[in-house]
């Protein structure tokens, strides 16, 4: 590494000659594969980015002038420039740098992220906080073309046209999303793109008529008309002129010479907000001769030769996301009301499997959650049955369209909430600990969780034939092994399922933690103690008559949850308690996640740390009984963790 290791700041790098630049950006590059072979990460999108990331800190006076990633996920080579290079290593792995972008991480991260469509609304804040203080840096918002689609960002363009304050927006354009970009406006910049080659032509043929002779200034005067007209008509087009935006563009996004001259421009327009249009490739570099775009977002370690996968050890039992997305299809096949929704994470979600058997019947909305939540409910209101598969952490963002747009109208759409709980690497903006708190205020709605995926199919049917908003969630990973062959059937909503009937204390779970819990039974009962156990499957309506029954013949109900405890499912247990008039028949102990900020780290561990695991629910167990002096058969309690 010729320039690298000795780039510990953007001051370094901006020492450099713009000639350099180049094989900076080489020797990044070549920095992330190497990095990412090992561990893996967000290696292609992060390495569409590299050109876009030096051009940036080489132009701007960073962390002066502030630079607003949006998402967060493709900026390995910023982390690389801001002195974060040699702990790349430990990318999304525990106790080691974010896979996304935290204030607390770097003062050049000036705005956490990890959700889509923030960064221009956060940019644009920052811009006016500056002209009211009456400073003087620039603000540049870096967004992936898709995630400019995002109801967000197109409300900040509409108020940033409007403001007129100097900003600028870097449009990182490589036509994908984590599957290939959707919608109308990822058409418009293909048109632009296509205008500008068709003007760059038009330049040519004009050059060429003009060496006519006799005919040559008529024949190009024509030819530059025909190009205006074109120009007038794709060029700057509505985003620009009419939104009060200017246009820098296209450049290539992989030209750090070419990108730094558009900045250095963009930084002279001092009226008004700029879009600087670079195009790049996702992947660009990644030594895989294929064409495979999910491979190109993210990756597992792999083989940096070669790019194939390094051999891992293959699980056995189907994840969760592929047992919902083969259970789709199966419903869908029965019944052609189904419909399937998912916003921009068809592989994620499952979706993708219902996209490709049900083209007509399934839709990929782009990053537009909200849109997805009410164009549901506008399909449920002519009769038919959406499902929105949306993680639990993304349909935050439609919170409000849940309630105003589903439940208040009581409509029959189906929310299938995939990574709910912890979900490991990608850490708190991803973690998916809120939807049980989120979703259990408001009246309608049905909310359950499955203990294995042959329940999760269960659930999946019952939801969508529940006449009324319904909602499931589920953890990322894999399922239990269980047998998913038989049909999926109707559950009776509101009803538990006990699992083991005992008297000392009863362990309530719901969905993940259940096994868990079956688990914690197990060894409670090698020290004598008699747990019951049970799957409550749902959370909202809650099994009114099992948890009166449970209050009355045990001294202790301990709820398991993989969730916040707070407005969780141990508080609707606490509530119903409340509501029979039991809160005193009964001690209840509610496990779950705290009232803090989940790291990021293996799934696993952090469960464990938060006492979500066999041992952790034992021990609770045990811990409660011997305060509330419960009735513990057996010999003495071992110590308690
Ligand atoms: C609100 C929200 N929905 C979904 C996602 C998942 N997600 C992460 S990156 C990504 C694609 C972003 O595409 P684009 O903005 O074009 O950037 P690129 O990855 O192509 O650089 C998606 C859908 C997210 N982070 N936030």
């Amino acid at each position: 590494m010729r320039f690298l290791s000795e780039i510990n700041s953007p001051a370094d790098l901006r020492q450099l000659k713009v000639d350099d630049l180049q094989e900076v950006a080489d020797e990044v590059r070549q920095f992330i594969i190497d990095t990412c072979s090992l561990i893996g990460g967000h290696t292609g999108a992060s390495l569409g980015a590299v050109e876009l990331a030096v051009a940036m800190h080489y132009v701007f006076d960073t962390p002066k002038d502030r630079l607003v990633w949006d998402v967060g996920h493709q900026a390995y080579a910023h982390k690389i420039l801001t002195g974060r290079r040699d702990q790349l290593h430990t990318i999304k792995q525990p106790g080691g740098l974010s896979g996304f972008l935290r204030r607390d991480e770097s003062e050049y991260d000036t705005f956490g992220a990890g959700h889509a469509s923030t960064s221009i609304s956060a940019a644009l804040g920052m811009a006016i906080a500056r002209d009211q203080k009456d400073e003087d840096f620039h603000v540049c918002a870096l967004i992936g073309d898709s995630s400019l689609a995002g109801g967000m960002a197109m409300e900040a363009i509409n108020q940033a046209g409007h403001l007129k304050s100097r900003l600028i927006v870097l449009l990182n354009d490589n036509e994908m999303s984590i599957a290939p970009a959707v919608g109308a406006l990822s058409r418009y910049l293909n048109r632009i793109k296509e205008a500008q080659s068709y003007q760059h032509l038009k330049e040519e043929i004009g050059d060429a008529l003009e060496s006519v002779p006799h005919f040559g200034g008529a024949l190009s005067r024509a030819a530059k008309s025909v190009k205006d007209a074109i120009a007038a008509a794709v060029l700057p087009g509505a985003l620009v002129n009419e939104l009060g935006f200017k246009y820098i563009g296209y450049v290539d996004g992989h030209n750090v010479p070419m990108l730094v001259r558009a900045l250095e421009e963009a930084k002279k327009i001092d009226d008004g907000p700029v879009i600087v249009h670079a195009l790049t490739t996702k992947g660009k570099g990644f030594p895989n001769p294929e064409k495979n775009y999910y491979a190109y977002h993210a990756t597992g370690p792999f083989d940096p030769k070669t790019g194939l996968p390094r051999k891992s050890a293959k699980a056995t039992a189907p994840t969760y996301t592929a047992v919902f997305g083969e259970t789709m299809c199966e419903l869908m096949e029965r019944d052609p009301a189904i419909v399937g929704l998912t916003a921009a994470m068809p592989d994620g979600t499952g979706i993708d499997k219902v996209l490709e058997r049900f083209p007509e019947r399934s839709f990929d909305v782009g990053i537009a959650e909200q849109h997805a939540v009410t164009f549901a409910a506008g399909m449920a209101c002519e009769g038919l049955k959406p499902v929105a598969a949306i993680y639990s952490t993304f349909l935050q963002r439609g919170f409000d369209q849940v309630i105003h747009d589903v439940c208040l109208q009581d409509l029959n759409v189906t929310f299938a909430m995939d990574r709910a709980g912890i979900v490991g690497a990608d850490g708190p903006t991803h973690h998916g600990l809120l939807d049980i708190a989120y979703l259990r205020g408001y009246p309608h709605i049905v909310l359950m969780a499955p203990k294995d995926e042959a329940e999760l199919r269960d659930m999946l049917y019952t939801a969508i034939e529940h006449k009324g908003p319904a909602a499931l969630r589920y953890p990322r990973g894999n399922g239990l092994g269980v047998d998913i062959s038989a049909e999926p059937k109707l559950l009776e909503i509101g009803r538990a399922e006990v699992l083991a009937r005992g008297s000392d204390a009863a362990l309530l779970a719901y969905g993940s933690m259940v096994p868990a819990a079956v688990s914690a039974a197990e060894l409670l009962i090698k020290e004598g103690i008699r747990p019951t156990v049970v799957n409550a499957r749902f959370v909202k309506p809650l099994d009114g008559e099992l948890i009166k029954a449970l209050a009355e013949t045990h001294d202790t109900i301990v709820t398991i949850e993989e969730a916040y405890l707070a407005g969780g499912f141990g508080s609707a247990v606490i509530e119903a308690l409340e509501e029979y008039g039991l809160q005193d028949a009964v001690k209840v102990v509610r496990l779950g996640v705290p009232d803090e900020i989940v790291t990021h780290g293996d799934a696993a561990a952090l469960l464990s740390g938060y006492g979500l695991d066999a041992d952790g629910i034992a021990a609770a167990t045990r811990n409660a009984l011997l305060r509330t002096g419960g009735a513990v058969r057996g010999e003495k309690l071992r110590a308690v963790k």
